[in-house]
C-alpha cells in the first residue's frame, strides 16, 4: 500500500500539473544514483574495509541500507531498460549489452519513468552513462547533426550522457540530443563492422596504448591512448578525457539540481556514473589512495561524486524534500577487459560480499546489488533493511509516492512496493526474476536458477562463473547465501511452484502472480 503522504491525482492529470504541484509542495525530488558494476561488497556499509567510502557511509546513517535488492539483469542494458520502463527486458529481444551505435532501444511510444515524472510536473534529467541507444536506427546515425531520436522523446527535458559504455565508441559526451562540445574540424565518424582507412587500433598499433592496455577484446579504436570496442574517427575537442569523465558528469549533474530549485520546480534525476566500469582511469587527485588500485581508486572517484550532490543537495537547503536512491546495474566484476589489475590488488576485499557468481552470473553475484534510500524524516535512518525487492518495480512504487496515473500497458511488469523502498512496509515481494542467460526466480527463502545449456565458466575473457548447469538449481538462501548446495532434487515442490512462476511470467506481459 502506499503511504497516504499525498493526494492522489485527478483524471485528467498532466493537464493538471502545476495546480497539483501547487497543492502538494511537497512532492519531493527523486534522485535515482547508478553506479556501474558497483559490487554489494564494494562499499563500506556493505562490509569493505580496503576502500574509504564516507559520502556512501553519511547517506547510508541518514537512510535505509537495504540488503536484498536485485537488479533485473546481471548486465547493463536489460538491468536498465528495465529500471525505467517497468518491462522486463527479457520480453524483448534487442535488449543485450548494446553496442555504442545501437538505435534507440526504448521506443518514443513507451511510457518510462521520465514520462511519468515529467507528466507529474517534474524536471526530469538523464546524467551519465546511457547505453540503451541513440537515434533512429542501429549504424545509421549522423553524429555531426541533432539525433532523430534522443531522450527528449522518451521523457527527458534534459540529458548530458555516453551513448553506452566508456570502453565504446563515440568516445564523446551527447547533449541534449548533439555531441556536446563539437569539433567541426574533426568530423565523427562510427562503425561496429570495420575501421577507417589510417587509423590506429590496439591490436595493431599496441605501442599507442599509453593509458591503459586491453587484457581481451577492447583493441579496436584508440582514444586518449585506450583501446575501445568499436571504430572511431574524429571527434578533435569533443573526445572525453577518461580522467575527467567523473567531473563533467557531476557537474552537470550539480547544474540541474541548481536550476531546477532556482525555478523552484520538483525534479527527477536518473544520475548514472561511469564509475566503476572499465576502462577504470580515475582523476589523479583519486589515485594510490587504497591498496586495490585503479578499481578502488574508482570506487572513491564513486564516492566523490555522491558526496557532491549530497553537499548540492544540503547548500541548496531542499535535502529534506529530497528521496536519494543509490544503486547499482548490476554485480561486479574484476579483470573486464583492461589490464588495471584489479585481480591482483583485490585482497580479502569481496565485492559481491557473501554471494556467488559476479556480473553476467546467473548466481546471486550478478543481480545482488547495493541499494541505500534516504529521505529526512520519511525513511527511517541508520536502519538496515533485508526486504525483498527488485528495481522492476521502482517505477511503480515511485509513480505512487507522486500521484501519478500510468496510461494503460505502461509499466507492465512493476509491482507498487513503495512501501517497502521506504522502508514503512516490511513485508516481502513474493517473488522476483533475475535474468542473465536464462531467468532464475528469487523468494525470501530460494533462489531458483533454470537449466540453461552453456558453460559453467565464461569462455570470452573474465574469469567468471555464469551459474549454468543442465538441470535446474535451487538453494536455500535462509541456510547459506553462498548458492554452494543445490537441493533441486530433495525439494521438486518448490521446484514445481518457482517453475511455475517462470513459465507464467514468461508467458504473460504484466503477470504479478495472480
Ligand atoms: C563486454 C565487454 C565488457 C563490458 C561489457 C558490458 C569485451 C571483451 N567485454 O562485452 O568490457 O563493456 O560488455 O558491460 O568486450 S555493462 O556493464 O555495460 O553491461
Ligand atoms: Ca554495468
Amino acid at each position: 500500500m502506499a503511504p497516504m503522504l499525498f493526494q492522489a491525482w485527478g483524471a485528467t492529470a498532466p493537464a493538471k500539473a502545476k495546480e497539483h504541484k501547487e497543492q502538494a509542495p511537497k512532492n519531493p525530488n527523486v534522485i535515482i544514483i547508478l553506479a556501474d558494476d558497483l559490487g554489494y561488497g564494494d562499499m563500506e556499509p556493505y562490509g569493505a574495509t580496503r576502500v574509504k567510502t564516507p559520502a556512501v557511509n553519511r547517506l547510508a546513517s541518514q537512510g535505509t541500507k537495504f540488503t536484498n535488492v536485485h537488479a533485473v539483469a546481471s548486465t547493463s542494458t536489460p538491468s536498465r531498460y528495465s529500471l525505467l520502463t517497468g518491462e522486463y527486458a527479457w520480453r524483448r529481444d534487442d535488449t543485450g549489452v548494446a553496442a555504442g551505435n545501437a538505435g534507440m532501444i526504448i521506443r518514443p511510444t513507451q511510457y518510462t519513468m521520465a514520462d511519468m515524472f515529467r507528466n507529474a510536473g517534474y524536471r526530469t534529467a538523464a546524467i551519465g552513462k546511457w547505453h540503451l541507444g541513440l537515434g533512429d536506427k542501429t549504424g545509421e546515425q549522423d553524429w555531426n547533426a541533432p539525433l532523430p531520436a534522443s531522450l527528449s522523446d522518451i521523457g527527458f527535458d534534459y540529458h548530458y550522457i555516453m551513448a553506452a559504455t566508456a570502453d565504446r565508441v563515440p568516445c564523446v559526451f551527447i547533449e541534449d540530443g548533439k555531441v556536446a562540445n563539437y569539433d567541426p574540424t574533426a568530423p565523427i565518424y562510427v562503425s561496429y563492422r570495420q575501421n577507417f582507412e589510417g587509423e590506429p587500433t590496439g591490436r595493431e598499433n599496441p605501442e599507442l596504448l599509453t593509458n591503459l592496455r586491453h587484457s581481451h577484446g577492447h583493441d579496436m579504436s584508440i582514444v586518449n591512448g585506450i583501446g575501445r570496442i568499436g571504430f572511431m574517427k574524429g571527434g578533435g575537442k569533443a573526445l572525453w578525457k577518461d580522467e575527467n569523465i567523473a567531473d563533467s558528469i557531476t557537474a552537470h549533474a550539480l547544474g540541474f539540481m541548481r536550476e531546477a530549485a532556482k525555478a523552484d520546480e520538483p525534479f527527477f534525476m536518473y544520475f548514472c556514473t561511469n564509475d566503476i566500469h572499465v576502462p577504470r582511469f580515475p582523476h589523479d587527485r583519486f589515485r594510490g589512495k587504497n591498496e586495490m588500485g585503479l578499481r578502488g581508486d574508482a570506487i572513491a572517484q564513486f564516492d566523490w561524486s555522491v558526496g557532491r550532490v549530497l553537499e548540492t543537495l544540503d547548500s541548496l537547503g531542499i535535502a529534506d524534500n529530497t528521496l536519494v536512491i543509490l544503486s547499482s546495474d548490476n554485480g561486479p566484476v574484476l579483470d573486464d577487459g583492461y589490464d588495471d589489475q584489479a585481480e591482483e590488488l583485490v585482497g580479502s576485499h569481496r565485492p559481491t560480499g557473501p554471494y556467488r557468481g559476479n556480473k553476467y552470473s546467473a548466481f546471486e553475484g550478478g543481480t545482488m546489488v547495493p541499494a541505500i534510500v534516504r529521505w529526512p524524516g520519511h525513511v527511517p535512518a541508520g536502519k538496515e533493511n533485508n526486504t525483498l525487492m527488485s528495481h522492476i518495480d521502482w517505477m511503480a512504487s515511485l509513480g505512487s509516492l507522486i500521484g501519478a496515473r500510468l496510461p494503460q500497458g505502461a509499466a507492465p511488469d512493476s509491482r507498487d512496493r513503495i512501501g517497502n523502498l521506504l522502508g514503512t512496509d516490511l513485508t516481502d515481494t513474493p517473488w522476483i526474476v533475475e535474468q542473465s542467460n536464462n531467468l532464475s526466480i528469487r523468494t525470501p527463502r530460494w533462489k531458483y536458477i533454470e537449466a540453461f545449456d552453456g558453460s559453467p565458466m565464461i569462455t570470452w575473457g573474465p574469469k567468471i562463473e555464469t551459474g549454468y548447469a543442465p538441470q535446474p538449481q535451487l538453494y536455500d538462501m535462509s541456510k547459506s547465501l553462498g548458492e554452494t548446495e543445490n537441493v533441486a532434487l530433495e525439494n521438486p515442490a518448490v521446484v514445481y511452484d518457482l517453475q511455475n512462476i517462470a513459465r507464467r511470467v514468461r508467458a504473460r506481459r504484466g503477470y504479478k502472480g495472480e
